[in-house]
């Protein structure tokens, strides 16, 4: 399915962002970085193809451009783009690409999503924090735009962002999708739900309904997997808080409906095929039972169908005026993967196999795999979303491969774990990948590891400037590299400090691991143990 897809795409649509399966020629459509080479990237080196791997990477570099002048959703730029070439980064060893020394926390692909990350920036400067929806790459956001932003496009940051921070030891990524973060937390209602668009200029809730699905679903999901990325109890304690409401108010016999965000009553008794991801974010957590029944909630429609219809009115069990198709999408299959790694029950891998013969049957084509128009009668549109090389088939195969070292747990020896950073400090791949919206894996052991250097590195400078200064006040040295970056330079004892030839932002220490006080007596024999 794969390759028949992305060879279509290659040979008939390449450098455009998408196939049209149909007519076997290609659109850009949510931008122009032939989106779906960049979003398929990762999935290569999912199914074992090294080679198409670094061929691909080197021809991204050479021919993606971001300076261009090109209106883009924030969100979709940040999950596919920014998160596909975070992901191809962090994977670059085991495709066995030739790796910069500082590698995982440089390299020429994290060089390219920071780029495409920083044309996002401007959309990030309102006075709540909160993004606009779109950005031009080239000349920022237009002073036309539409200040209404969806609840998942202000909060579906945090897990590329802080990548980025992490990575690169600059925290204005991670700042901004914080900033936006607490903003809308502080925008919920008093029953503790969200909406579904808001005006990031006024902070006024535009949309009022309050559910789990289109608009709103990856804010949720940011939230915990930002949490286990990161390890931040803030931002679960914030998910556990939307999720009590969401229970209470949304849930009945285990499906999730849509409520007013303020009073609580139904608005629409709707199942989305977006909310399809809902049981696997369950699984995460450990609710194992209650991701179960929803799922098989779910699996029912799909039988129903042969494919999830974008909406389904539950008290009707049918589809929806106008919301008949199925463009492909991967959510049922992500939470068949997740639940059958949890539970071990067969169920999930049926419906894998069913999504299979299903795609097989009514989407293929010549060209390769067409978006279900209507799942009624099997018309098809002329559409392949980028997310079906991305996501579907890379959920399907994971699905099917239980061993497979994206899902962690391996034993050192058998390719799950990795050495990268200078001398092999950085042992990758150890904590497991946590997947952003786009499917794209992240390995928290790298952030880990570059913050880690980056933190070392800023308190040797901050003793190596204490010896300069000795009289210096203490809370002075510990300030961050940025928010040095705007103060007046240093003086010329200082600077001699930071030298020799090292750059005061990223400087690149190589010492081999030892502790900290022993490096300090390396450099000198400055302090003893007990200094
Ligand atoms: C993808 O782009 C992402 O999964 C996003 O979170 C939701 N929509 C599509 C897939 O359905």
């Amino acid at each position: 399915m794969f390759y028949h897809a992305y060879n279509s795409y290659l040979d008939n649509a390449f450098p455009y962002d998408e196939l049209r399966p149909l007519t076997c020629d290609g659109q850009d459509t949510w931008g122009s970085f032939s989106l779906t080479l960049i979003d398929a990237l990762d999935t290569l080196l999912v199914l074992g193809n090294q080679t198409e791997f670094q061929r691909v990477a080197s021809i991204l570099q050479d021919t993606v451009d971001f300076d261009i002048d090109v209106n883009a959703s924030v969100f979709e730029t940040n999950i596919r783009v920014v998160g596909g070439l975070l992901s191809a980064h962090l994977l670059a060893g085991r495709a066995g690409m030739e790796l910069e020394p500082g590698w995982p926390c440089s390299g020429p692909l994290l060089r390219m999503a920071a780029e495409a990350a920083r044309r996002l920036i401007p959309a990030f400067q309102t006075p709540t924090g909160m993004p606009y929806g779109t950005v031009n790459l080239l000349h920022g956001v237009s002073p036309t735009e539409t200040p209404v932003t969806c609840t998942a496009g202000v909060g579906t940051f945090i897990l590329e962002f802080a990548t980025l921070s992490r990575l690169t030891g600059d925290p204005t990524f991670e700042d901004v999708a914080r900033r936006a973060l607490t903003a809308l937390w502080k925008t919920r209602s008093d029953i503790g739900l969200v909406g579904n668009h808001i005006d990031v200029l006024s902070k006024k809730w535009v949309a009022q309904d309050a559910g789990i699905g289109a608009g709103v679903d990856s804010y949720f999901e940011y939230l915990v997997k930002g949490a286990i990325l990161l390890q931040d109890e803030e931002l679960l304690n914030m998910f556990h808080a939307y999720d009590a409401a969401i229970q209470n108010y949304t849930r009945f016999d285990d499906w999730y409906l849509w409520v007013q965000m303020h009073k609580g009553t139904v608005s629409m008794p709707i199942f989305q095929s977006l909310e399809a991801f809902w049981p696997g974010l369950q699984s995460l957590l450990g609710n194992l039972d209650s991701a179960v029944r929803t799922f098989q909630n779910y699996y029912s429609v799909w039988r129903q169908f042969g494919g999830l219809p974008e909406f389904y009115s539950i008290p009707q069990g049918y589809t929806v005026d106008k919301r008949e198709g199925y463009p492909l999408r991967p959510e049922l299959i992500e939470s068949a993967m997740y639940l059958f790694r949890a539970t071990g029950d067969h169920t999930y891998l049926q419906l894998g196999l069913d999504a299979l013969e299903s795609i097989e049957k009514v989407s293929r084509t010549p060209c390769g795999y067409a978006s279900v128009k209507d799942l009624r009668d099997h018309q098809l549109d002329n559409r392949m979303e980028s997310f079906f090389l991305a996501e579907t088939i890379k959920y399907l195969y994971l699905l099917f491969d239980p061993t497979h070292f994206l899902h962690g747990g391996g034993m050192e020896g058998d390719g799950s774990w990795e050495e990268g950073g200078e001398g092999g400090q950085c042992v990758l791949g150890a904590g497991g990948f946590i997947f952003n919206t786009e499917a794209h894996p992240l390995d928290p052991a790298a952030l880990y590891c570059c913050s880690r250097h980056s933190k070392e590195r800023q308190e040797l400078r901050d003793a190596l400037l204490s010896l300069s200064h000795p009289k210096k006040k203490a809370g002075s040295q510990s300030k961050p590299a940025d928010e040095r970056a705007g103060e007046p330079p240093q003086s010329q004892s200082e600077s001699i400090a930071l030298k020799p030839g090292e750059k005061k932002t990223l400087p690149t220490l190589s010492c081999p691991v030892q502790p900290f006080s022993a490096r300090l007596s390396v450099l000198g024999q400055v302090f003893s143990d007990n200094s």
